[in-house]
């Protein structure tokens, strides 16, 4: 068995390896599901995995991942809309309008989604840090500006953002239920 996870992001699937390496195989399937208007991550990722399920033929369990950026001083933007701004303004646009405030504080939030025969089940991970100018070559999308501990997310290795972000704490609530279902 293997859990398909759908999703067009290299970086979430390398993440996802590396977490459940022992595991369970994870394969990336590019399905298109249809990301319902919501500022709820969980209930675009809880949809998202459903309607995926269903169109892949209902066997393999299912993982969806949608997650965000969250800014403080920017009333949480780019949030759930972090995937049109990193395409429109760009990572290194995002710092400029942050840079202009005192407080750079800022969060990064994901919700997997896992569907199987049984239905729908979700888990969550946050993590706090600060943003910085770009630094760093690892890591994808908002990593090189967010800041935690004095590395920035692109500075990690993906062993080291997994023990401390947003992906990897709700990777260890995935597992955790997983090894007991
Ligand atoms: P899928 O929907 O196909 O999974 P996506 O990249 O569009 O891929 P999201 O809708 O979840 O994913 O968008 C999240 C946005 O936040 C997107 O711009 C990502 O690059 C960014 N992002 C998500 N997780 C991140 C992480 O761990 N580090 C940096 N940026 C991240």
């Amino acid at each position: 068995m293997a859990i398909q996870f759908v999703t067009g992001n290299d970086g979430k699937v390398r993440e996802a390896r590396a977490y459940l390496e022992g595991i369970e195989p994870v394969e990336q399937v590019d399905y298109d599901y249809t990301e319902v208007q919501s500022d709820d991550l969980a209930e675009i990722a809880a949809h998202g995995a459903r309607e995926a399920f269903e169109e892949l033929g209902g066997e393999d369990g299912v993982l969806v991942d949608d997650a965000g950026l969250f800014v403080d001083a920017l009333g949480d933007f780019p949030g759930p809309y972090s995937a049109y701004v990193e395409d429109t303004l760009g990572v290194e646009r995002v710092w400029q309008l942050a840079s202009a405030e005192e407080n750079r504080r800022a969060h990064f939030r994901t919700v997997l989604a896992y569907c199987d025969e049984n239905g729908v089940e979700t888990f969550e991970g946050a993590v706090g840090g600060t943003l910085v100018a770009p630094r760093g070559k690892g890591g994808f999308g908002y990593d090189p500006i967010f800041e935690y501990n004095g590395q920035t997310m692109a500075e990690m290795s993906t062993e080291q953002k997994n023990a401390i972000s947003h992906r990897g704490r709700a990777l260890a609530a995935f597992v955790e239920w997983y090894a007991e279902r």
